[in-house]
């Protein structure tokens, strides 16, 4: 007899974690779209996998079905999201299923799309279907963290980092670099899964940042540069300028001065003229809102104290990376604590630190 427990097997397991790798590996890079990963498995081996296109199409189950040389009939497929049944810029994936002669399928969870949420499961059913749900359902919760936050919020899932030393020292001045070289890997590594990057124009003033990612090969995944920039005191001969493109390069504003205004243009930089509060900063969520209608679904902070402070401060850091050297800086010159340590213990619910022997840093990471 079935019970609820033993609804899915331990090899049932296997497939659908593989078929999350599948969707992880391209998490950040499908744009409004979330990553699926899709397996499809027959006699007990897997003749054909898909993941969601770069961009968000096709779609995984579409590609796993075209992928396939070998006859889907009688065979089952392990996917990480419930598949649309809608005709949006392509059509239902329900129908590329029930024609490809599949018999069974099992999904992560239900899509949160509401033309698609929940409906798949009688379609696929009452096509003689087996349809189950609900396979390693955390997982698949936590793989879709930032397609929750964009659908349910419409505002991009937002990853902060911020490199401290020992004694919690982000900035100062006449030392160049606070961790190491390979925690940079992992920056890098963030850049390339966020399409958009946010800095502040005084942090860019003092670091001069590429802000791109640099892996040959993979310079097309360089995100968007967003900086605030209050008072347009963004240097001109900053390194961005020299790889700005189309759309690539977004400054929030609130300044008149119309000569550093039109230069900017020219360079071929988006200008947005957005309010100040009466402290004199941003509305984070404002511009946030903005970004999001932009296309920002990921966007990344490489900010500095104070950016990162109001973020934190009005609950609107998803994910935030503490990467913390053992070295103690001593110094008298001019320099930045960093000042959020303790709101962020206390906001942040969920923590893991990331340790390996080959970097001295240590990295944790809180998560809402
Ligand atoms: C799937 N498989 O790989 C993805 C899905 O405009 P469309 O046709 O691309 O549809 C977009 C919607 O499809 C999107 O909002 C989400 O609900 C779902 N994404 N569905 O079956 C996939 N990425
Ligand atoms: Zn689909």
């Amino acid at each position: 007899m079935s019970t609820k427990k033993d609804k899915f097997s331990p090899k049932d397991k296997e497939y659908m974690k593989l078929a999350i790798n599948l969707a992880s590996a391209r998490k950040g890079l499908t744009g409004d779209n979330p990553s699926v990963g899709c397996l499809i498995v027959k006699n007990d081996k897997i003749i054909s996998i898909g993941q969601t296109g770069f961009n968000g199409r096709p779609h995984a189950e579409y590609n796993a079905i075209n992928n396939s040389v070998e006859n889907l009939k009688g065979s089952k497929m392990y996917v990480t999201l419930e598949p649309c049944n809608h005709y949006g810029k392509t059509p239902p994936c329900t129908n590329s299923i029930i024609k490809s002669g599949i018999s069974e399928i099992i999904y992560g969870m239900d899509d949160i799309d509401v033309k698609v949420k929940g409906k798949s499961f009688k379609i696929l059913s009452n096509k003689k279907i087996k349809v189950k749900k609900g396979l390693l359902k955390t997982e698949a919760k936590n793989l879709y963290d930032s397609y929750i936050v964009n659908r349910n919020k419409k505002l991009p899932y937002v990853t902060a980092k911020i490199a401290i030393s020992n004694n919690r020292i982000i900035y100062s001045r006449g030392t160049k670099r606070i961790t190491d070289k390979s925690s940079d890997r992992l920056t890098h590594y963030l850049r390339y899964k966020n399409d958009s990057i946010m800095i502040s124009s005084k942090t860019l003033n003092i670091d001069n940042n590429k802000l791109n990612y640099r892996l040959r090969g993979f310079e097309k995944f360089s995100p968007r540069r967003i900086v605030l920039d209050k008072y347009l005191k963004i240097k001109l001969n900053s390194y961005i300028f020299k790889s700005t493109k189309k759309n690539n390069t977004i400054i929030f504003h609130n300044s008149f001065d119309n000569k550093k205004i039109q230069i900017l243009k020219k360079k071929g930089i988006t200008l947005i003229k957005s309010k100040l509060d009466s402290k004199k900063l941003f509305n984070l969520r404002i511009v946030l809102e903005k970004l999001y209608t932009l296309g920002t679904r990921n966007l990344l902070i490489e900010g500095g104290d104070r950016i990162t402070k109001n973020l934190i401060k009005n609950r609107l850091i998803d994910k935030f990376y503490l990467f913390r050297s053992p070295k103690k800086i001593f110094t008298k010159t001019k320099h930045q604590l960093f000042t959020s340590f303790g709101i962020l213990n206390n906001k942040y619910k969920k923590k893991f630190k990331i340790s390996s022997k080959l970097v001295k840093d240590s990295i944790s990471i809180y998560k809402r």
